[in-house]
C-alpha cells in the first residue's frame, strides 16, 4: 500500500491529508472546522473557550467527535480508507489531556455502533484542556524555575526556559488549584498522543518532538527530566507514559475504524507529534542550516538545527525534530505584516506602491533604518510599542519602505545566529511571499538563495510524510529522511531567488548599525 494519513489535530479545525508515494501527489485533503460543527455543542468560539484570566481551554472531547466526523467525511467523499497503509499526525502544541482511571479500559473496547463521543464522554478527569493560547501560568513559570535551580538550568535541561503556554506550568496550576481532580488523573496526555490514543484505542505515550514543548523533557536524552518532574507538580512521572521515539510504530489501527470506516486492520499508527515539528518536516527542512520563513501577520522562522542549542535570552523555542536526529527552532516576530501594512497604509500605497517603492530604492537605504515597533515586539523584546527612524525622513515613503523590510531581514538575521547553523537556503511561505522584491532583500541580507514555497497544510502533510519515513523503514526500506520529503517538499517552479553579491558589503556593514540601533532601544 502505498497510501499515507496525516491528521492534523489544531486550534480551530482538524485536517486529513492523504498522499500517495507512487504517484508523489496528495490525494485528499479534508478539514473539519468546529466553530461550523459544534461551536452550539461546546460553546467554543475559534475552538477556544475564553475562560478570563488569560485561561483558554478547549473541550477534548470535542477533538475526538470532530475525528469521527472527519474520517466520515473522507469517507464519504469516495477515499478508500482501506488504502492507508499508516498513519501519523499532529497536534496544536502544549495542550495537555487528562484523563482517570476508567480511559485505558474504554479505548480498548471501543463499539464500533456507537460513536466516540458517547463512548467516551466518562474518561476525563478534567473536562477541558488548556491550550497553548493560555497565558495563565506566570506565577507557576517561576516556581518552576526557582524549584530546579534557576531559568537557565531549566533552559539548559530542557531546551526552553518557563512559557506560560508550556504543560509544565499548566499542569502545575491544575495540581494547586484543583489537588483532588489532579489525583484522580491517572494519564496526562497531550493533545497529540490523546487523538493518537483514540486511533490505536490504548492510550499512547508523547513523542519526543512534542514532548520538548512541556518544559519536562530533557532535550540531550529526549527522555522525561526527573528534575522537571520533580520541579512540576507530585507523582507527575506516574501519570505520563515513557516518551516513544517519534519514528517508532506505536500500535495498529483499533477495529472501531476498521468496522466504522473501512481502514485496513494491518493499518499502523505512528506516535502523533507537535504541529511545528511536524510542519518542519512537511516544509522539507530535514537537514541542518534549512531555515523556513513564513510572511503573515507576524513572521516566524523554522530552522533545522545539528544540536539543541538554545537563546540565552530566551529568543524561541527549541524542540526535538521528529527526523530522530535533529533540532527545530521556532522564533516568532510579531511585527510581521502588522508592520509593513501599517506603512503602506501610512503613505497611502496598496501592494503595487509598495512594491515600486522597493524597487525604486537602494540596498542598504542610504543607511536610512526603522526599528518596526508598531505593537509590541517579542524577538527582540520590546513591551510597549515604538517605531524607531533613524537617518530616515519620516515624509520619505519609498525609504520607509524599504527601511522595514530590511530591518525585518536584518532582525531575522541578527535574531537567529544563536542557532549556530549557516543558513543556506531560505524558504518562505505565507502571503507576503508572493513578492519578490521582498525576497530580494531577504535573499541579499542573508547572502543565500531563497525559495518560495506554497503550502497550506503543513503539519498534516509533514505528519503524512512521517508515516510514510516510518512505515517503509520497519518494512527494510531504506530511503531516507530527504528523499521521502523530496517529491511532496519542493519550491514553487522557478521561485528561486538567487541574492546580488554587489550587495553583501553594504549589508555587512547596515547589519552593524541597526544591531547598535536595536540595542539602544531595547533592553
Ligand atoms: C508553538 C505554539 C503554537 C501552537 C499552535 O509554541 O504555541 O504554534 O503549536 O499551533
Amino acid at each position: 500500500m502505498s497510501k499515507y494519513l496525516g491528521i492534523d489535530s489544531s486550534t480551530q479545525s482538524i485536517t486529513g491529508l492523504i498522499i500517495d508515494t507512487e504517484t508523489g501527489c496528495i490525494a485528499a485533503e479534508e478539514s473539519v472546522n468546529f466553530d461550523t460543527h459544534f461551536k452550539e455543542t461546546y460553546q467554543v468560539e475559534n475552538g477556544v473557550l475564553d475562560l478570563g484570566g488569560g485561561q483558554v481551554h478547549s473541550p477534548p472531547l470535542m477533538w475526538a467527535e470532530a475525528l469521527d466526523l472527519l474520517l466520515q467525511t473522507l469517507k464519504d467523499r469516495g477515499h478508500d480508507l482501506g488504502q492507508i497503509a499508516a498513519i501519523a499526525g499532529s497536534g496544536q502544541q502544549h495542550g495537555t489531556v487528562y484523563l482517570n482511571d476508567t480511559a485505558a479500559a474504554v479505548l480498548t473496547t471501543l463499539d464500533a455502533n456507537q460513536n466516540l463521543k458517547d463512548q467516551l464522554a466518562g474518561i476525563f478527569s478534567r473536562p477541558t484542556s488548556p491550550i497553548w493560547m493560555d497565558t495563565s501560568t506566570a506565577v507557576q513559570c517561576q516556581e518552576i524555575e526557582a524549584g530546579i535551580g534557576g531559568r537557565d538550568v531549566l533552559l539548559d535541561l530542557t531546551g526552553n526556559t518557563a512559557f506560560e503556554r508550556f504543560s509544565g506550568p499548566q499542569i502545575r496550576k491544575f495540581h494547586q488549584l484543583e489537588a483532588e481532580a489532579y489525583g484522580r488523573t491517572s494519564y496526562i496526555g497531550l493533545v497529540s498522543s490523546y487523538i493518537a490514543s483514540l486511533l490505536a484505542g490504548k492510550l499512547l505515550p508523547v513523542d519526543p518532538g512534542d514532548g520538548s514543548g512541556t518544559n519536562l523533557l530533557d532535550i540531550h536524552t529526549r527522555q522525561w527530566s526527573a528534575a522537571a518532574l520533580d520541579a512540576t507538580a507530585p507523582e507527575l512521572q506516574k501519570k505520563l507514559l515513557p516518551i516513544i521515539p517519534s519514528t517508532q510504530i506505536s500500535g495498529q489501527i483499533s477495529p472501531y475504524y476498521v468496522q466504522r470506516y473501512g481502514f485496513s486492520a494491518t493499518c499502523t499508527i505512528l506516535p502523533f507529534s507537535g504541529d511545528n515539528p511536524c510542519s518542519l518536516i512537511g516544509l522539507g527542512l530535514v537537514e541542518p542550516g534549512q531555515v523556513a520563513l513564513s510572511l503573515g501577520t507576524s513572521d516566524t522562522l523554522f530552522a533545522c538545527m545539528d544540536a539543541p542549542r538554545t537563546s540565552d535570552q530566551g529568543e524561541g523555542a527549541v524542540f526535538a525534530s521528529p527526523d530522530e536526529t535533529n533540532y527545530m527552532a521556532l522564533i516568532c516576530f510579531l511585527n510581521g505584516s502588522l508592520a509593513r501594512e501599517a506603512v503602506r497604509d501610512e503613505y497611502g500605497l496598496d501592494w503595487e506602491g509598495f512594491t515600486q517603492a522597493l524597487h525604486n530604492t537602494e540596498p542598504g537605504n542610504n543607511g536610512g533604518l526603522i526599528l518596526p515597533y508598531f505593537d509590541p515586539e517579542i524577538v527582540p523584546k520590546v513591551a510597549e510599542p515604538g517605531v524607531v527612524r533613524h537617518n530616515l525622513d519620516r515624509a520619505d515613503a519609498g525609504a520607509n519602505v524599504r527601511a522595514v523590510i530590511e530591518a525585518q531581514a536584518l532582525s531575522s538575521k541578527i535574531h537567529s545566529r544563536w542557532m549556530g547553523v549557516e543558513i543556506s537556503s531560505l524558504y518562505v511561505t505565507g502571503g507576503a511571499s508572493a513578492n519578490t522584491e521582498i525576497l530580494q532583500v531577504f535573499a541579499n541580507v542573508h547572502a543565500c538563495p531563497v525559495h518560495r514555497f506554497e503550502t497550506t497544510n503543513s503539519a498534516a502533510l509533514g505528519a503524512a510524510l512521517r508515516a510514510y519515513y516510518s512505515d517503509q523503514h520497519t518494512n527494510g526500506g531504506g530511503l531516507d529522511w530527504k528523499t521521502v520529503v523530496a517529491p511532496f517538499a519542493q519550491p514553487v517552479a522557478g521561485s528561486t531567488i538567487e541574492p546580488d553579491a554587489s550587495t553583501v558589503p553594504v549589508y555587512a556593514d547596515l547589519i552593524n548599525r541597526y544591531q547598535t540601533l536595536e540595542a539602544d532601544h531595547t533592553n
